[in-house]
């Protein structure tokens, strides 16, 4: 089936492979060469099923025309400029137009290249926004245990998935965590979500009695924890952990780098959850995977507590060489032109209903212990093999490939979220192929 004689070897290549098994992989290399609406195609021409939009960032498809042509028209017409005490006027153009898109009054825009910058920048304004009031004893950022926030050192450091922090030693942030909403013996196969869990909400009070809540600044969750396993907020959840912040000062932060652009029926998922964050970070969907951009939105009183000083004063010491690239403003705005036109940032309210039953469809297969389901995202839970965690959800990820559909899984966990411009009969596709893959997976 899979001709691997055309591959050349790539066992002693210089290329240190990101959150990878190197060794194994460049063995026996999974490649994907070409892109085309929700299909990859390998170098030997077989077409895949994307069910993870990459890495939960294609949300419009790939290749798409009308993002390709922007990119290409831009790098020919200015491919830098500089945004530091300079401009270019489409930075201000995408950031008006993202905030035309932003919930609430979280209509400020600082950019950044990728998800873990967004989160490194957000925990940062939030440490320098409390100072600027005259609050610099909050020093403390709260994660939650599970939780994803990227690689850089805040985001290290609040990160709750324990294999991605030991190896690490101690971070710099002061932090700490509460816990995570995962329950299986209560929520197993819960439809959207969870009924069961919203005080879990309450071991912020917990922190906030144990380090004083004067000390911390900001918490930061992910509506729904994506790369951690897919952890469905409980019904009344988030609610909780905004009034326990509204009642402590502190600073609520979502971290949307997936739950933002329609993966969850509405531009974001705060509008989805209808809870209002103080900072949201953003990436991967914001251009559509195409060139690499991040975005933290604030609300108005944040912006404002850094523009009190001296005009003459650099409100804020903080940005990267590229925020607001001017390839990825115009992959930006061609993206979010597309997202309109054709109304993906709703789209996964529409499929949601269809989705929810072909994802539940899979229960009873082998070795399924849970299947839980929000927007346009599903997990298929399933038991570690005895003294292997791990290898079972490897296991389905290569025979997925082989099967016809690129997938991702974290441990034993098997994370579906498709461009948002998939069929009903594609939905029906990938799940026969999940389905081939799930009964095989011994
Ligand atoms: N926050 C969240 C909530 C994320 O999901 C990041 C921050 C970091 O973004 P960057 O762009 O720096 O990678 C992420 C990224 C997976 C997977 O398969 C998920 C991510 C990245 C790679 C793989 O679950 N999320
Ligand atoms: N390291 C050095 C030596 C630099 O000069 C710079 C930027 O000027 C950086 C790191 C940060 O790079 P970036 O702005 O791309 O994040």
């Amino acid at each position: 089936m899979n001709d691997r004689a055309t591959i050349p070897t790539l066992e002693d290549s210089a290329f240190f492979m990101p959150f990878s098994m190197n060794r194994k992989f460049k063995k026996a290399p999974r490649l994907l060469s070409r892109a085309s609406g929700i299909h990859y195609y390998t170098p030997e021409g077989r077409k895949l099923i994307d069910g993870t939009s990459g890495l939960w960032c294609v949300n419009a498809g790939h290749c798409r025309e009308k993002i390709v042509k922007a990119v290409q028209k831009q790098v020919a017409e200015l491919d830098f400029a500089p945004t530091f005490q300079m401009g270019h006027p489409l930075a201000f153009a995408f950031a008006d137009k993202l905030a035309q898109v932003a919930p609430g009054d979280l209509k400020r825009v600082f950019f950044t290249n990728s998800g873990s910058e967004s989160v490194d920048t957000a925990l940062k304004i939030a440490l320098a926004y409390h100072r600027a009031r005259g609050e610099g004893h909050r020093i403390r950022l709260i994660g939650r245990e599970r939780g994803y926030h990227g690689v850089n050192f805040g985001g290290t450091a609040v990160g709750g998935v324990v294999g991605n922090r030991k190896v690490f030693g101690a971070l710099v942030a002061v932090v700490d965590h509460i816990r995570h909403t995962h329950d299986l013996e209560k929520n197993a196969f819960t439809r959207g979500q969870p009924k069961h869990g919203a005080e879990l909400a309450d071991d912020l009070e917990r922190l906030c009695s144990l380090h004083d809540p004067s000390t911390i600044a900001a918490v930061i969750v992910e509506p729904v924890a994506c790369s951690g396993g897919v952890l469905v907020p409980p019904v009344g959840y988030l609610e909780r952990l905004r009034a326990i912040c509204d009642k402590h000062g502190i600073l609520l932060i979502f971290d949307e780098v997936i739950t933002a652009w329609g993966r969850l029926g509405k531009p974001f998922g705060a509008q989805h959850f209808g809870v209002m964050p103080d900072l949201i970070t953003t990436a991967k969907g914001i251009t559509n995977g195409t060139v690499p951009m991040g975005a933290v939105f604030m609300r108005e009183r944040i912006y404002q507590a850094f523009m009190t000083g001296p005009e003459g004063a650099i409100e804020l010491a903080h940005g990267y060489t590229y925020s607001s690239h001017p390839l990825a403003c115009a992959a930006g705005l061609a993206t979010l032109q597309v997202y309109e036109e054709e109304g993906l940032l709703t789209r996964a309210a529409e499929l949601w209903p269809y989705w929810e039953e072909q994802a539940h469809a899979l229960k009873g297969l082998p070795n399924v212990i849970d299947i839980r389901n929000i927007g346009l995202i599903a997990a298929i839970e399933l038991a570690p093999r005895a003294g292997a965690p791990g290898m079972r959800g490897l296991d389905a990820h290569t025979q997925a490939f082989e099967k016809g559909a690129y997938i991702r899984v974290a441990g034993d966990i098997v994370a579906l979220a498709p461009p948002l411009i998939i069929r009903k009969e594609e939905i029906d596709q990938l799940f026969e192929i999940v389905r081939g893959v799930l009964k095989t997976t011994s």
